[in-house]
């Protein structure tokens, strides 16, 4: 963990960078992880819009094939500057990774961030982040990868739109849990008080994001808790969701995220687990009550996150992927990490 005094200077060398760009007429890329969440593609918009106000040549991109918008995410502003990653065809003079925490997660935008001659500027505040940028802005303490981006366009000396404010209030609300979750302090009220001055509608960003289902989504979510499996012997509840059962509710993998909450809340165990079948393999999402670093579980899993919200991706079938969740949750628990 990081503490402000670093934080201060870090984010003058990242704000630095960003000026060199736009001082030379460089092409900056800002690359979300693959599978965006509001927090990473809002705060990169949000960044978009900030650094187009000052006459950046500035796209913003992440990996998904094909090239797609989440549907819950539709509603931020800003899409023109999107690009498909089969569009960049030059190396950019800056990629920013935003809330992406090493270069796997950037997908096929690792070619553009690791090209030879590019620079790149990492904002972030996973504590699984690896510091592969030449400059890093990560704030482990950060609630959301949207509060360092505020920081950033302060410092920039944009003032904050509605657009702007828009997207990163669907940043912060979605990595604190609607202001729920341990990382939420004062400060993030403060934040999200500034953000509803400029005028966003809070309650439409948080029905985009949350309440706006078709159908099919209460059925398919009636059948993944329906056969949910209580192991109190590995403090663990699980359920998985296969791709045929998305294709029969008409839903993308990202808009079934929510469930694996509804799982947290279970009260005899410690974490919570989905296993969202993708192409030839599994997300897996964990999310702890808070006694577990699923974090660190995950990260051993060849994954990574936060202490309470973690995952990985892995190839391996339904059987031997828990048997390994099952593995590497025994010593946490057997060493009385609760
Ligand atoms: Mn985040």
């Amino acid at each position: 963990m990081i503490d402000r005094g670093d934080r201060a200077a870090d984010r003058a060398a990242f704000v630095g960078l960003l000026r060199d760009a736009i001082a030379v007429g460089g092409d900056i890329l800002l690359a979300g992880h693959v599978a965006p969440d509001a927090d990473s593609l809002g705060s990169a918009l949000a960044l978009g819009l900030a650094l187009r106000r000052l006459g950046a040549r500035v796209r913003v991109s992440f990996d998904a094939v094909p090239f797609v918008v989440p549907r819950t995410l539709r509603f931020l502003a800003g899409q023109d500057l999107l690009i498909d990653p089969a569009e960049i065809v030059a190396a950019p003079y800056l990629v920013v990774p935003v809330d992406v925490d090493g270069l796997l997660r950037l997908g096929r935008l690792a070619g553009p961030a690791t090209a030879a001659g590019t620079r790149t500027a990492v904002i972030d505040h996973h504590p699984s982040n690896t510091r592969f940028g030449e400059v890093n802005l990560v704030d482990t303490a950060a609630a959301a990868t949207s509060v360092l981006v505020v920081d950033v366009i302060d410092a920039l000396g944009v003032p904050l739109d509605v657009d702007m404010a828009a997207a990163l209030y669907a940043g912060l609300v979605t990595d604190t849990g609607s202001f729920r979750s341990p990382a939420t302090t004062a400060a993030e009220h403060r934040l999200a008080a500034r953000l509803l001055e400029t005028g966003i509608r809070h309650d439409l960003i948080s029905r985009d994001l949350w309440e706006d289902h078709p159908f099919g989504y209460v059925q398919l979510l009636g059948s993944v808790l329906g056969r949910a499996r209580l192991e109190p012997a590995h403090d663990l509840v699980w359920s998985w969701c296969e791709q045929r059962d998305l294709l029969a509710a008409g839903l993308a993998p990202d808009e079934i995220q929510g469930f694996i909450d509804i799982l947290r809340s279970v009260s005899d165990v410690e974490v919570a687990l989905i296993c969202r079948q993708n192409g030839a393999g599994w997300n897996v999402s964990m999310r702890s009550r808070g006694g577990l670093d699923v974090g660190a579980v995950c990260v051993g899993l060849g994954g990574g996150g936060h202490r309470l919200a973690a995952g990985f991706r892995t190839t391996a079938d339904l059987a031997s992927l828990m048997d390994r969740v099952r593995a590497a949750l025994a010593p946490a628990t057997a060493l009385g990490a609760r």
